[in-house]
């Protein structure tokens, strides 16, 4: 029976009552509010938005009261939602009231950060700007900015950085979240851009997640996963993860494969479909290049060999790739537990192979997602804000380059082109080695999120580097900074962003920023005045001082691109509830689907990027591109499997997993400061199999060391259903509110430096480790009662209302 929840609900019942569908029905909507002592009438005003607190962007309306954020409402006619809003998205809100918000610029002054005027921050990073470039040139610049600023923003930086100042040094920590997910996709299908809708979750009726906790960090999508499997013609599900998940408690199979080994098990299932024929042949005929030798790669990954390097029963591979042979609309998605694990794009890829080889891409119901994570990673990677170039245009092909310089009026030569754009990692290792002076950090906390933190503090503790952060809140990383820039948050600016199925939504400024913070929007224009950016004829570069103008300008240079953008407008977003790319003169709603006729983005003069291979990184040579051009085919590219680099030894026997927990958001800079998710998931905890807990003499609570080659963490032993040898800690657990000095909690202070050599996303799954018991049960177990971290250890869990 469906009873109707309190408000307050959404912490114990995380995913509210199922209102179950079935196959190619609408999604039922279910409205979720949370307005804390006030009715509908009582509002001021209710403005349209959609939440910033993961990649599903669910459409929301702002409660406005006496000037205040009061609260949010799901919109029921949202393609996203229907209504609904998760943990984080109905509590979340709260951190903007939040009274310690950074309300006024600070500088360094004899080693203190103290308050001072827009004015002289500013001043102070235009001189010190052009003092780096006077000295180092423009290769002693970087900038390192975020998934979850806005598409203005992003495109605003993009131009100033590339074109105005001219440096190759500007990236998103989308490389630390999605930038296998924009590779995967151009590898595949020749340019970034998911080809399916969250409406095939309607129609499909097999499911394969793989590394992908939806339930814990897309709730909403997976409220609608879940009234599926509820639903009279339950989909197949199987999931890949080494951890008992929610998701994986409700498969037919689960996977529970040793972290890093995601290129084995899926080879496995490929060798298995094409063992049993299971393949669309004349779809991949038609429409595929690269088939026979995926077969070749293959053939030598039976399930026996991954049942051993995964460990995992071979009947359970089987089974799945039964499961996933047997389907005929089959939905397949990846995050992290791909992205960022070991051989990341090449796992990714197998992923696309799977759908490619059953044709099942580009028809309702078949579709994967390379999911993004952040609400606004989409579009970093669309306006070129991070190592791309705007648009999804293609460095190594002059006439985009031309093309990208006439819309900014400037010369090719201006737009640095003449190698990759540095990545994330490497700009540190640039700020570390001396050659990067000025970095300017906006909308991310790497003093927390990056790994090897112990390195990273030290990077960006340099007297030598001069660190501008901005930001809503005083982080660890705005603790180190020598000019600190108050931002305005979600919901105090305007704005639009896309989430992971290409759906647009136009957040309206609501409230007013407090005290002099601005929106990361003007900043950035501030600057390119200050630095007196112009374009070849002199007039000024940035040619726009408001959001909508700037949104405008992105239309214009997208136009005829994959991310269309040139149809949609203010006036069509406020009109109706979130609108898919590309959208234009041919798609004037939005295109749902991409890739229904069968043509992809791999035309040499059209593709984002000729490509890698897979194993090494290499890059592939436009002539050799051009002489093999798919022409609009897809790109079936096969990986053979490589052991992780740091395998599990006697000094470091477990292997350390890292991610999230449904109640809190990366750094907990927002969900840190909203007191119903503060209070469901306190702080850090240690997961741990409860064999490995027995032999290391821990019991649950326990107090226990994580020790790394780097590094050392701290938290109470939580012993779950993850698999033996495998450790899992949550990585949101830094120090901005802590009272007082004490042991280590950030998970990052024991992961390494790796990362992928196609995507160079940095490796955080998987890490040697070993685990010491440091003092008995002191406090009650942290973990929270819910999520992956709940599951009683001696298989005692029973799977709740599971539809047999
Ligand atoms: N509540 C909450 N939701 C969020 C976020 C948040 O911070 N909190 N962040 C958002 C962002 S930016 C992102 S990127 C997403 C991330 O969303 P997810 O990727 O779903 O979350 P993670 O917990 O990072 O990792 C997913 C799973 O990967 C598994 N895994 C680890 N190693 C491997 C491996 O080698 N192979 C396989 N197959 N699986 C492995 C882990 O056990 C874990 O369950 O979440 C978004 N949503
Ligand atoms: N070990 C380990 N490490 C990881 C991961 C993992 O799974 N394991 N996941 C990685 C992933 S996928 C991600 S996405 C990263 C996330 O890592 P971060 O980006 O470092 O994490 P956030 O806490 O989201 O940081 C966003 C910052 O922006 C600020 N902010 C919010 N809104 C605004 C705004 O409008 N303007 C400005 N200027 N600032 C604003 C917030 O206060 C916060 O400080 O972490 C990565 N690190
Ligand atoms: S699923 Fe994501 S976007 Fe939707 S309410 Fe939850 S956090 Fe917000
Ligand atoms: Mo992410």
């Amino acid at each position: 029976m469906t009873r109707p929840r309190s408000d307050d609900d959404r912490i114990a019942d995380i995913w509210g009552p199922r209102t179950p569908y079935a196959a190619g029905e609408r999604w039922p909507v279910r409205v979720d509010r949370f307005v804390p002592g006030l009715a509908d009438e009582d509002v001021d005003r209710w403005v349209p938005s959609a939440c910033v607190l993961c990649s599903n962007c669910c459409g929301m309306d702002i409660a406005v009261k006496d000037g205040r954020i009061a609260g949010v409402r799901g919109r029921a006619g949202d393609r996203i939602n229907h209504g609904r809003l998760g943990p984080k998205g109905l509590y979340g809100w709260q951190a903007n009231n939040s009274p310690d918000r950074l309300t006024r610029p600070l500088v360094r002054r004899r080693g203190r950060l103290v308050e001072t005027d827009w004015d002289t921050a500013m001043n102070l990073v235009a001189e010190r700007s052009r003092r780096v470039m006077d000295r180092h040139g423009r290769l002693g610049l970087g900038f390192y900015n975020t998934g979850q600023l806005f598409l203005e923003e992003y495109y605003t930086l993009a131009v100033i950085a590339r074109a105005g100042l001219g440096t190759p040094h500007l990236d998103g920590n989308t490389r630390l979240c999605t930038a296998t997910a924009e590779w995967a996709l151009v590898e595949s299908f020749g340019s970034d851009g998911n080809p399916g809708s969250y409406t095939d979750i309607d129609t499909c009726d097999t499911l394969l997640l793989v590394g992908h906790n939806v339930a814990e960090t897309q709730t909403v999508l997976w409220m609608r996963m879940l009234d599926r499997l509820r639903g009279p013609d339950r989909p197949r599900l199987v999931v890949i993860d080494p951890r008992l998940t929610p998701v994986a408690r409700e498969a037919d199979v689960h996977l529970a494969i040793r972290p890093g080994t995601n290129v084995m098990i899926l080879n496995a299932i490929l060798h298995e479909l094409i063992a049993r024929d299971r393949v669309d042949h004349e779809w991949v005929a038609r429409h595929t290049v690269g088939f026979d030798a995926l077969a070749d790669v293959v053939r030598d990954h039976p399930p026996e060999r991954a049942a051993e390097v995964c460990g995992v029963e071979a009947a359970d591979i089987r089974e799945a790739a039964r499961i996933i042979g047997a389907g005929r609309r089959l939905v397949s998605t990846a995050l992290q537990g791909v992205y960022q694990s070991h051989q990341a794009t090449a796992a990714a890829v197998q992923i696309n192979n799977i759908n490619l080889i059953r044709g099942m891409i580009g028809r309702p119901g078949c579709t994967v997602f390379q999911m993004n994570g952040q609400p606004t990673a989409q579009n970093t990677r669309e306006t070129g804000a991070n190592g791309s170039l705007t648009a999804f245009l293609n460095f190594q092909n002059d006439e985009h380059v031309e093309l990208l310089a006439r819309h900014w009026n400037v010369r090719p030569i201006d737009i640095p082109h003449w190698w990759e754009p540095t990545h994330a990692m490497e700009i540190f290792r640039f700020c570390e080695q001396g050659s990067i002076r000025f970095l300017w950090v906006i909308c991310t906390n790497p003093a927390v999120s990056l790994p090897e933190l112990h390195r990273i503090r030290s990077i960006l503790d340099q007297k030598r580097l001069f660190l501008v952060v901005q930001d809503a809140f005083l982080t660890e990383t705005a603790e180190l900074a020598d000019v600190v820039l108050p931002a305005a948050m979600w919901g105090e600016k305007t704005g639009t962003y896309t989430n992971a199925d290409r759906t647009v939504h136009l957040s309206d400024k609501a409230v007013e920023p407090p005290g002099e913070a601005r929106a990361d929007l003007d900043v950035l224009l501030d600057y390119a005045r200050r630095m007196d950016l112009r374009d070849k004829d002199g007039a000024p570069l940035v040619k726009w001082s408001t959001p909508e103008e700037a949104f405008g300008h992105f239309a214009a240079v997208s136009r005829d691109r994959p991310c269309d953008y040139s149809g949609l407008s203010y006036a069509k977003l406020r009109d109706r509830d979130g609108i898919p790319w590309p959208c234009n003169g041919r798609y004037p709603d939005g295109r749902e689907r991409l890739y229904t006729d069968g043509v992809f983005g791999t035309g040499a003069d059209y593709c984002e990027s000729f490509g890698h291979d897979l194993e090494t990184g290499a890059a592939n040579e436009p002539d050799e591109y051009r002489a093999h051009d798919p022409a609009g085919r897809a790109i079936i590219k096969a990986a053979h499997y490589k052991p992780p680099h740091e395998p599990v030894d006697d000094d470091y026997p477990l292997q350390l997993s890292t991610g999230r927990t449904v109640y809190h958001w990366h750094t907990r800079t927002k969900t840190g400061r909203a007191r119903q998710l503060q209070d469901a998931a306190p702080r850090v905890w240690v997961e741990l199999n409860p064999d490995d807990a027995r032999s290391l003499g821990v019991a649950e609570g326990d107090l226990v060391r994580v020790e790394s080659r780097r590094g050392i963490v701290h938290g109470p032993a939580r012993l779950t259903g993850i698999r033996p040898g495998t450790v899992f800690v949550p990585f949101h657990y830094g120090y901005w509110d802590r009272r007082e000095a004490g042991p280590r909690t950030a998970a990052n202070e024991v992961t390494r430096t790796e990362w992928d050599p196609v995507s160079k996303q940095p490796i955080f799954k998987v890490t040697a480790v070993r685990v010491v018991r440091v003092a008995g049960r002191r406090a009650p177990a942290a973990a929270p009662e819910a999520g992956a971290g709940r599951v009683p250890a001696a298989g005692a869990h029973t799977v709740e209302g599971r539809t047999p």
